[in-house]
């Protein structure tokens, strides 16, 4: 069984956005192409309190409750079964969809996919440089087949190359990358 993992498509992270990922905005029709193919679309959101640890980091974003924490107005949200929030715990950041960053508790992420009897999972979203990037390698290591949809995601690049070189980190660790043109010819299936 097949999964599709949005990644942070929230208002914070689109142009305008307190934490705005270049063209983060592009990804929201990507998203809403390749929902249509899976049976299970699951999307994760940043979701911090007021003094998140984050904020010495980052700029303030993602608030619990702003209309930044928001999932993009424009991404087709009835197609998405769950919503995994994360970074919920003012004192540790959770850039990966399943676990935060110390590895000490799981966001439910895994037990759902389990549930669902995945194995396989298209991971897209914001941004492939922190949370798409450790969400994919945490999947990888929990023994997923993972699928990175390239053109359905974008990054922060803090420093040039950042991009790159996270691309090379996951396919180092097993991620298989793939557009979105070559999932749209699959057919849906459980
Ligand atoms: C993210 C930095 C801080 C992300 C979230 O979604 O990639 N990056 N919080
Ligand atoms: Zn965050």
């Amino acid at each position: 069984m097949k999964a599709l993992i949005l990644v942070d498509i929230q208002n914070d992270f689109l142009p305008g956005g307190a934490l705005a990922v270049p063209r983060g905005n592009e990804v929201i029709a990507v998203a809403n192409q390749l929902m249509e193919k899976f049976e299970l679309v699951i999307a994760t959101q940043d979701w911090h309190p007021a003094n998140h640890v984050s904020f010495a980091l980052w700029p303030v974003h993602c608030v619990q409750g702003s209309s930044g924490a928001e999932l993009a107005a424009e991404l087709n949200i009835k197609k998405i079964k769950t919503v995994i929030q994360k970074g919920t715990d003012a004192t540790l950041d959770s850039y990966s969809g399943f676990f935060d960053n110390e590895h000490r508790k799981t966001t439910g992420l895994h037990e759902i996919l389990q549930h669902h009897g995945v194995n396989e999972i298209y991971v897209m979203g914001l941004a492939t440089d922190y949370c798409v990037k450790f969400t994919a390698l945490d999947a990888r290591q929990l023994g997923y087949t993972v699928k990175l949809v390239t053109d359905g995601c974008r990054g922060v690049e803090l420093n040039p190359g950042d991009v790159e070189k996270s691309l090379a980190e996951m396919k180092a660790a097993g991620v298989e990358m793939v557009s979105s043109e070559e999932v749209k010819k699959i057919k849906v299936e459980s």
